[in-house]
């Protein structure tokens, strides 16, 4: 049987994680799946150079409770990143102030210890495996139509690791621990890799390079 041509290309440039802080949110509906897709996301993301400090993993019931999780560890990293900021300036401030009752000079331990980012990308991660029911198409359909809405509203990329299968042999062979001799392959990482990309491009595109 001819090769299949289904895939991603490798980027065009070496992704490089280094300077990005990603969040993971994923569901715990079909735990071992769940686990082999987030543990292949995270390997990937340190493989490009993400540090594990700057991943932060979240865990929600189920994937219809993912976009507002989103939506809301990307506001929270905002505000994080906006007190830390404030915390760490007010220390500064205090540095080069004459008034000896002015703030310590030395930033309070808890906020130099945070991180002072906002995440860069968010992947969230589901598994939905088809019942007997319809409820399978309806968090299928307004799951990723969210997710969706929640990157072009917050502008930092959602990326879609919900896998849709229609047994458990599909979603097993799609985190690479299929039952059958072929154990198919982990599509955490490719999630990874597409956090990494589209964040680096969403900080270039942000300045104006192109
Ligand atoms: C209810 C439900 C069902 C039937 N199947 C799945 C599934 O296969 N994968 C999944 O992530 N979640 C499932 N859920 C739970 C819903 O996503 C959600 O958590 C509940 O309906 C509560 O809002």
């Amino acid at each position: 049987m001819a090769e299949s041509i289904k895939g991603p290309a490798p980027p065009p440039t070496k992704l490089d994680g280094s300077p990005l802080r990603v969040a993971i949110v994923h569901s715990r509906w079909n735990k071992p799946v769940i686990d082999a897709l987030v543990a292949g996301t995270i390997a990937k993301l340190k493989a490009t150079g993400v540090k594990e400090s700057n991943i932060a993993v979240q865990s929600v019931p189920g994937s219809f409770e993912l976009p507002l999780a989103c939506s809301k560890v990307i506001s929270g990293s905002h505000v994080q990143a906006g007190a830390t900021a404030n915390d760490l300036l007010g220390g500064l401030t205090s540095l080069t102030s004459p008034n000896p009752n002015s703030r310590s000079a030395t930033p309070a331990p808890v906020a130099a210890s945070m991180p002072h980012q906002p995440f860069d990308a968010v992947i969230a991660i589901g598994v939905l495996i088809k019942g007997s029911t319809m409820h399978f198409e309806y968090i299928s359909e307004s799951v990723s139509h969210a997710l969706m809405r929640v990157q072009l509203d917050t502008g930092v990329p959602v990326i879609f690791g919900v896998l849709t299968a229609l047994t458990d042999d599909q979603a097993l062979e799609r985190a690479g621990i299929g039952r059958g001799e072929n154990k198919g392959h982990n599509h955490g990482e490719d999630w990874a890799l597409a956090a990494v990309e589209m964040a680096s491009h969403s900080r270039r595109w942000a300045e104006g390079k192109f």
